[in-house]
């Protein structure tokens, strides 16, 4: 396991690469170009640039998260081959600087979604992210946008780019009769095209799921349960067409079994990369976000962990989501406290798995 922990740069993070190096246990950071919309070419410079930061703090960066798809070639659209091309250009650009994994995901127009990004958790006065379903019907996507953008105390929030959810109506009305097949089409078209490049300069490409783990406001979403990571990694042979193994949106539907699914992709060498976290469901698509202990929420810690002891070891792993505790001010889901102490807890049941299994 190599623990690492989200870092958005230096400008757009509350949390300094020094708070991150002195976590008992982390190796690096899984990085992130939080200004680069969906499309845009990852330069050279700003790569060096990031990660020489990271490195000069005794930290490694052999991850990179949200190397966004251009909605383009999700929707198949013939100018999508240019949008491919740029992707190609950003793939060889990280591995250049020593990067591994690549994490992306394919969801149509929306990453993750919260009906509530600071919800108050009566027992001890924290607050995390929350989902009801019934309050997005209630909302529709443009409500949701504004509500999540005024929330979000004035940080970018990732897969939320200002960019991006400009043209929102737009890209919805083009979504139009868009089917679950037809997006694994279009994902396939995609993956054959990069596959080459990926295996060429050893970069490992891992598909975030779905979050929640269910189709919203009624645009198709195809990485959500085991059978969904069946097919995609059916999409494509090449190892290195993998998984980002994220326990909290999966977690989201109480159907999916993390642990048989964390075995299951981990024994095929699928899984490059995981983000664990524990969700507390609170009714039929409602759930907030808890801490990582098993016992305050409804996965099990322990069995993932294990799982990934067992299957997928070398895994980089990254405590996700946290609540927000002791007061602080940071990004929803992204503060430095109750992350550092996912962290701290996942390293302890790894040293207790480990020792255990010798
Ligand atoms: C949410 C994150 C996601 C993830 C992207 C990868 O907080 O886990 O934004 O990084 O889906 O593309």
């Amino acid at each position: 396991m190599k623990m690492t922990f989200r870092w958005f740069g230096q400008k757009s993070d509350s949390v300094s690469l020094k708070q991150i190096k002195q976590i008992p246990g982390m190796t690096g950071v899984m990085g992130f170009l939080d200004y680069k919309a969906a499309g845009e070419v990852w330069t050279e410079e700003e790569i060096r640039a990031y990660i020489g930061e990271v490195r000069a703090a005794g930290l490694e960066c052999e991850v990179i998260e949200s190397v966004n798809v251009h909605e383009d070639i999700k929707m198949g659209l013939p100018s999508r081959d240019a949008y491919i091309e740029s992707y190609k250009a950003t793939i060889r650009n990280l591995a250049k600087y020593g990067v591994k994994v690549i994490v992306y995901n394919f969801m149509p127009v929306f990453d993750w979604l919260r009906t509530d990004l600071a919800r108050v958790i009566p027992e001890d006065g924290s607050n995390s992210l929350y989902f009801d379903e019934k309050d997005l019907g209630d909302m529709g996507p443009l409500d949701i946008v504004r509500r999540t953008a005024e929330a979000s105390k004035g940080f970018s929030l990732p897969g939320w780019e200002p960019e991006r959810m400009a043209e929102l109506e737009t890209t919805l009305k083009r979504y139009e009769g868009m089917t679950a097949d037809g997006l694994r089409e279009s994902f396939k078209y995609f993956l054959e095209a990069i596959m080459p490049v990926c295996e060429e300069c050893g970069v490992v490409m891992a598909c975030h799921p779905d979050d929640p783990a269910w189709p919203i406001f009624g645009l198709p979403r195809v990485v959500h349960s085991m059978e969904d990571f069946e097919k995609l990694v059916a999409l494509h042979p090449s190892p290195n067409n993998s998984i980002c193994l994220c326990t909290g949106s999966l977690g989201s539907n109480p159907e999916n079994d993390i642990p048989a699914i964390v075995r299951r992709f981990g024994a095929m060498g699928r899984i490059s990369c995981l983000h664990i976290r524990n969700v507390k469901h609170l009714g039929p698509r409602v759930f907030r976000e808890s801490s990582h202990l098993s016992s305050d929420g409804d996965l099990d810690m322990y069995e993932i962990v294990k799982a990934m002891h067992d299957t997928c070891p070398g895994a980089y792993v990254r405590p996700d989501h946290g609540r927000t505790i002791w007061d602080e001010e940071g990004r929803p889901g992204y503060g430095l406290y109750d992350r550092a102490l996912g962290a701290a807890y996942l390293n302890g049941l790894w040293e207790a798995i480990d020792k255990a299994s010798k």
